[in-house]
This record gives structure tokens, C-alpha cells and sequence, in this order.
């Protein structure tokens, strides 16, 4: 049905055009396949090959929406995982910690950063018992990616979270699915088991792991590290990507976020309370029943803090373009080859319709063809072909 809709819509398009054509004339079919430059990666001379886009860090340079923000409303406390404390102010450039610096250029001997509002780190039930932080990072590519990593690097003197989760949307933010859970509690947080197996049965399920199991600081998290989720670390078919749609459409997204739920563990977080307490009574030689509570909780007010978010994936073009380029509606798009289109080449050009539509291969570039129509057409109008 969709074959007859086409050729009369074709028919009746090369009708207007063909009323004077010579019978009996010969054409070359091969005059109806467009020229190809010679480096273009998407083809080797005339014959089609799988290209893509280059891999870039797509968060890089684009901007990053943040919940919650050190310093918003004027200079504002907050301290570090040692107890030193310090100033945020977004009106002030040395004290700035907005949500720019986690997509702008990351220079080890420069680090900028992102803080969120204050929190205390010290409360023991703090967390899903009462009310999650919910602090969240939006990230928007604005056109389908295909995703390796989501790097999190945070900043030196901060808390790797305690608990947080990765979601991504592969339609622009209407849903969202998770990605990649990370907490101490598992279970309890996000109702998940820590010792999930993947198999090829449940190869787009998010995992959730304790990040922090292995920190020996005494406290939930490593100063200046980072979290490196990998979308295919760990999913069986990921040596065969190629051909595994259900790992090709788990990698596809439109957008990034990532929520923080609880800066420290119950227990780090009693063992930063017991630390902080000592180390008050024995520098101000205070006694334990004069300290009020209140001090104790300035002392720990910490932020989640990032330096820099990063992105590792490619532009999805499904194996039919070698990079994606702004459209006329200043949307980002394929420049689509091997007769595809669609702003991921995701289908056939119009009368293009010899074959399905088909991801392209290593071993195949399944390109999209026409010839069927083109010699119909030139059959009806009496013109031999020399294919
Ligand atoms: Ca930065």
C-alpha cells in the first residue's frame, strides 16, 4: 500500500514533466546518484559506507540548568568537607558559583565550579526519611545523541554524593528514564538491589551501585573525585552494537539530568557530627553541654559541588552522516547521506523506498534506493535504461 501511494505520487509528477520527452532515449541510471566529494567519509569513491559524527563532549559549551545555586540571592555561608567555611556570592566574580562553570573549559590549574545552596551535612536523618535534596542538573542537546559516559568531576574540598541518580529523555524532556542510580542504601532509596546482574534480558535496566563502599576517609565521599558512568560498561551486547537495537536506543538521548538526593550517608554523616565535635571542644576548650546545636550544624552546611559535567557521545545519525549541522530553524540536524533524511537520517529520502530503512553497518551502509521508481518512471516513458 505505502509502495502504491508513492508511485502515483511519483507518476503524477513525472507526468507534468515527461509529455515531450523522446521515446526510445538512453539514460544512464547512475546520472541520478548525486556526486560524492572524494573525502567525504560516508563514501569510499561511489560506494556508501557507515560514517559518523565525530565523538565530542556534548555537554561542553551548552547550557546546563541548575535547581539550586550557592549564592543567589546575596553572599551566603558554606563549608567544606575539613570544616573550613567560606563565602558564595553570585555578584561577585571571586565567589561565583554558578551553574556556567560546569560546561566551560576544564583546566586542572583553573578549576571552576558549581555550588548548590547550603544543606546541612551533619543531620542523621537526613534524606528520604524526611525530604530528599533533590538538587538537579538539566542538560539539553537538542537533538538525539548517542552517549558513552556522563562524567561528574567534583570539586577539591567536596562530598561525592551520597545518593543521586542519572535519568535521561530521548524526547526532549516530555519523559524520562533512569540511567544510573548511585547510594549507600540502595534499597531503601530507590528500591533497587545493588548486586543487579545484567543479561540480554534486561539489558536496558538502570544499575545502582554504592560508589562509596571502598572510602576509607571515614566519610561518604573522596575529596575532588569523580563519577564516570559508562551507558555499555557491563551490558552483554555491547560487543555487538552494531546490531543490538535495544543498546542503541538505551544510549539515545535528548537530554541529561542528574539529581542529588542525600550529600552523606547516616553513618558518615554521625562520624562527621562525632569528629566535628571534638575538634571544636578541644580548640575552643568548650565543654560538650555548652556547644549548641546550632553551631555545630553551621560548621557542617556543605553544597554538592561539581567542576565539571561531561558528556562522551556522538550525534545520532545512525551510521548515515559524519556530522550534524544547524538547520534553517536553528535546530541541529544530520547532514544526511546514502538517500536518507530525517534530522537523524532515520528513514529513506522520498521514492527511495526499494528497500526498508536500515541502520548502517560496518559491513553494510544499507543505503537507500530508488531504482525501482526511476526505472518504472522511465519504463512508462518508453526510455531504456543501461543499468
Ligand atoms: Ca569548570
Amino acid at each position: 500500500m505505502y509502495r502504491i501511494v508513492f508511485i502515483c505520487g511519483f507518476l503524477l509528477a513525472v507526468a507534468k514533466t515527461s509529455s515531450s520527452a523522446a521515446h526510445n532515449n538512453r539514460i544512464n541510471l547512475r546520472s541520478f546518484i548525486p556526486q560524492q566529494l572524494q573525502i567525504d567519509p560516508c563514501y569510499d569513491e561511489d560506494r556508501p559506507m557507515r560514517c559518523m559524527p565525530d565523538f565530542v563532549n556534548a555537554a561542553f559549551g551548552r547550557t546546563i540548568e541548575a535547581s539550586s545555586t550557592c549564592g543567589m540571592n546575596g553572599p551566603e555561608k558554606y563549608c567544606d568537607a575539613d570544616g573550613k567555611c567560606h563565602i558564595c556570592n553570585i555578584n561577585d566574580s571571586s565567589k561565583n558559583f554558578s551553574a556556567a562553570a560546569l560546561s566551560d573549559i576544564h583546566n586542572m590549574q583553573n578549576l571552576t565550579c558549581w555550588r548548590s545552596e547550603p544543606r546541612p551535612m551533619t543531620n542523621t536523618n537526613f534524606g528520604f526519611d524526611n525530604t530528599p535534596d533533590n538538587v538537579t542538573l538539566t542538560l539539553s542537546f537538542g537533538k538525539k545523541f548517542e552517549l558513552t559516559y556522563v562524567s561528574l568531576l567534583f570539586c577539591p574540598g567536596a562530598i561525592k554524593p551520597d545518593s543521586m541518580a542519572i535519568y535521561k529523555s530521548a524526547d526532549y524532556g516530555k519523559t524520562w528514564q533512569p540511567f544510573q542510580f548511585y547510594s549507600s542504601q540502595c534499597k531503601k532509596l530507590y528500591g533497587r538491589t545493588s548486586k543487579l546482574q545484567i543479561t540480554k534480558r534486561n539489558e536496558q535496566e538502570p544499575r545502582c551501585l554504592d560508589h562509596n563502599r571502598f572510602a576509607t576517609d571515614g566519610m561518604s565521599g573522596i575529596q575532588g573525585s569523580r563519577i564516570a558512568f559508562s551507558t555499555l560498561e557491563g551490558r552483554p551486547s555491547a560487543n555487538e552494537f552494531d546490531t543490538s537495537a535495544i543498546l542503541q536506543d538505551w544510549v539515545t538521548a535528548t537530554d541529561i539530568r542528574v539529581i542529588f538526593h542525600r550529600l552523606q550517608s547516616p553513618l558518615a554523616a554521625q562520624q562527621m557530627k562525632a569528629r566535628m565535635k571534638s575538634e571544636i571542644i578541644s580548640s575552643s576548650k568548650e565543654t560538650a553541654s555548652t556547644l549548641s546545636p546550632n553551631s555545630l550544624l553551621s560548621a557542617g552546611t556543605g553544597t554538592y559541588a561539581l567542576s565539571d559535567f561531561s558528556v562522551g557521545g556522538r550525534c545520532k545519525c545512525n551510521g548515515h552522516a559524519s556530522r550534524c549541522i544547524k538547520n534553517t530553524d536553528g535546530l541541529l540536524e544530520c547532514e544526511c547521506k546514502h538517500n536518507t533524511a530525517g534530522r537523524d537520517c532515520e528513514k529513506c529520502k522520498p521514492f527511495y523506498f526499494d528497500r526498508p530503512w536500515a541502520r548502517a553497518t560496518v559491513q553494510n551502509a544499507n543505503e537507500c534506493k530508488g531504482e525501482f521508481y526511476f526505472k518504472l518512471i522511465l519504463t512508462i516513458q518508453g526510455i531504456d535504461t543501461l543499468d
